[in-house]
């Protein structure tokens, strides 16, 4: 059994570190060390990550990389890459990075190398995504598929939609792509209302094919289109992406229409692997392959760059730092692309569901804060919402914010407002403003003495606040792929460092287990479960509102 992290030499160094460190400046930090900005600044090949602006010094980094080390961080790499069981509750592999081995370099599974299997699907994926952008594989009626629907959830839904957004600029001209996910009815008939089942492919996205929402979405839209074109059409129609070649079968698709991965894939990494079908066929098969190159890229940077210069090594440590020892919950990812826009929503499901979890992997409760609350949004609009509680909120939010320096769009001025105000944010959070600047400012602008008095601390900023800038030269398919894979792997390290499987759902699992039980008793087939009076009483008053 591990020893407790709370016990571990770098862990307690780190505590008494922090009392010194908590009244730092960092505005101090900058005015006495005019190399503070290169010595905390990794630069890659692809990607440019300041984080300079932490509340550390040499000494925390270097606990904080120790720490790593004392938690075996190394070897954990090695055991995933390497294919060993480390999803120990569920007994599985992991191996997303496997996807996206792109040296080809084999995997050993149970002795058995996986990467044939891999290229298989990837070459499948090729031949069916180019037969639909060339319109060679048909609709049943003989027309184009131009509307391409993933019906799926989590894990089957949020990767796809986010790429597919921050690829936009790369969609085949005359597709369009749509994502069924809720079970709200209204979520299926706002798509099914906008296309025309003749040029409609439905991708049924699901490992396990047994997901109650993404059933009856894919029963709906099956219904709709057989209502339309007749049974028949369902072949020149629907397509599967799962593990579970029965279950496929059981709905009513071809198995020749299906696209395969495997249990060592988890749901919210499975973008990489088949699930990304709806990806390929919008951006293309070349695009969606240079996307598994960026994160090979990543793959390799974490896999064989020392700590100091290991960009996710270093993002979890800051941000065990900040949880730990600092006590803070939560934390923010401020794209600056609209592209990017579905970035934050894609984390919160890698970020929460891999670390939102108090048993260790010993089956002990931890004693220690695990994986904190993510939040965000894209700049610049959520500077205009949240961001006054990250300025003057009584709680720090450490951010991190992500920039490319080209756009897609370079219209007018645009972009640099927009890299201006990235910029600008990062620069204040830091600095904030004394009330001395706050007073001078005031006196500039002639208000009187009454009024600066009054002002002066509404408009004061402590500053201190903690914010890292990752850089790119432009949001393509490549690096894209290195951005996902570096916080997939910050959140593996933070996974490690608080010694909890960070590939196990069983949350969600709860939540799919829980309806089933109500859905008999609001349709009226039966009574009598013992609910919570408050449970019971809202089942009862719906039913009332339904008659
Ligand atoms: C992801 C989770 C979860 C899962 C969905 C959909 O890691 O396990 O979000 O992806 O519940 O599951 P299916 O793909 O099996 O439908």
């Amino acid at each position: 059994m591990k020893k407790e992290l709370v016990k571990f030499k770098y862990w307690k160094k780190l505590k008494g570190h922090y009392k010194k460190m908590r009244s730092v400046q960092m505005r101090d930090l900058f005015d006495t060390d005019e190399k503070r900005a290169d010595k905390f600044t990794v630069q890659t090949d692809f990607m440019y990550c300041d984080f300079s602006k932490n509340r550390i010094n040499g000494k925390t980094m270097k606990y904080l990389l120790r720490l790593a080390e004392e938690c075996k961080l190394h070897e954990a790499i090695e055991a995933m890459f390497c294919g060993q069981r480390i999803n120990t509750t569920e007994n599985r592999p992991v191996l997303h990075t496997a996807l996206r081995n792109r040296g080809n370099s084999p995997v050993y599974v149970d002795g058995k190398n996986v990467m044939p299997q891999i290229n298989e699907v990837l070459a499948k994926m090729r031949d069916f995504s180019e037969a639909v952008r060339f319109g060679k594989f048909k609709g049943y009626t003989g027309k184009k598929l131009t509307n391409i629907v993933n019906i799926g959830i989590g894990g089957s839904d949020l990767g796809p939609v986010m790429a597919t957004e921050a690829l936009r600029k790369y969609w085949a001209k005359d597709i369009n792509c749509y994502f069924i996910s809720n079970i709200d009815g209204t979520a299926c008939a706002e798509v099914l209302n906008k296309i025309n089942p003749e040029t409609t492919l439905f991708i049924v996205a699901s490992k396990t094919f047994t997901t109650i929402e993404t059933l009856t979405n894919a029963k709906t839209c099956r219904k709709w289109l057989v209502d339309a074109l007749g049974e028949h059409a369902v072949a020149k129609h629907f397509v599967a992406l799962s593990t579970n070649t029965e279950e496929v079968k059981k709905f009513g698709i071809n198995p020749d229409n299906m696209f395969e991965f495997w249990d060592f894939v988890g749901g919210r990494y499975s973008m990489w692997s088949a699930i990304g079908l709806s990806i390929a066929i919008a951006v293309g098969m070349d695009n969606f392959e240079k996307m598994l190159d960026g994160a090979y890229a990543m793959d390799r940077h974490f896999r064989e760059t020392d700590f100091e210069h290991n960009i996710p090594v270093i993002l979890a440590m800051l941000g065990i730092w900040y949880n730990n020892f600092f006590n803070l919950k939560s934390y923010a990812v401020v794209p600056y692309d609209e592209y990017l826009r579905y970035v934050p929503a894609y984390l919160q499901q890698l970020d929460m569901e891999s670390n939102g979890k108090y048993i260790s992997k010993d089956n002990k409760q931890v004693h220690y804060m695990t994986g904190p609350v993510l939040f965000g949004g894209a700049g610049t609009n959520v500077q205009h919402s949240f961001f006054q509680l990250i300025h003057q909120g009584t709680t720090v939010v450490p951010c991190d914010f992500i920039i490319p320096a080209i756009s897609h769009n370079e219209i007018g001025e645009h972009h640099e407002i927009l890299v201006a105000n990235v910029l600008a944010q990062g620069e204040a959070l830091m600095r904030g403003k004394t009330t001395k600047e706050v007073t001078e400012e005031l006196a500039k602008l002639g208000k009187s003495k009454d009024e600066v008095a009054i002002l002066k601390k509404f408009k004061t900023f402590d500053g201190n606040r903690p914010s890292n800038t990752i850089v790119f030269k432009k949001i393509d398919p490549y690096s894209l792929g290195a951005l996902i894979a570096m916080y997939e792997h910050k959140v593996f390290v933070q996974g490690i460092i608080w010694n909890i499987n960070s590939f196990d759902q069983m949350g969600v699992e709860l939540g799919k287990q829980l309806a089933k039980n109500i859905l008999p008793e609001l349709q009226g087939n039966a009574q009598g479960v013992a609910h919570d009076g408050s449970t019971n009483n809202l089942i009862r008053y719906i039913r009332r509102l339904r008659k």
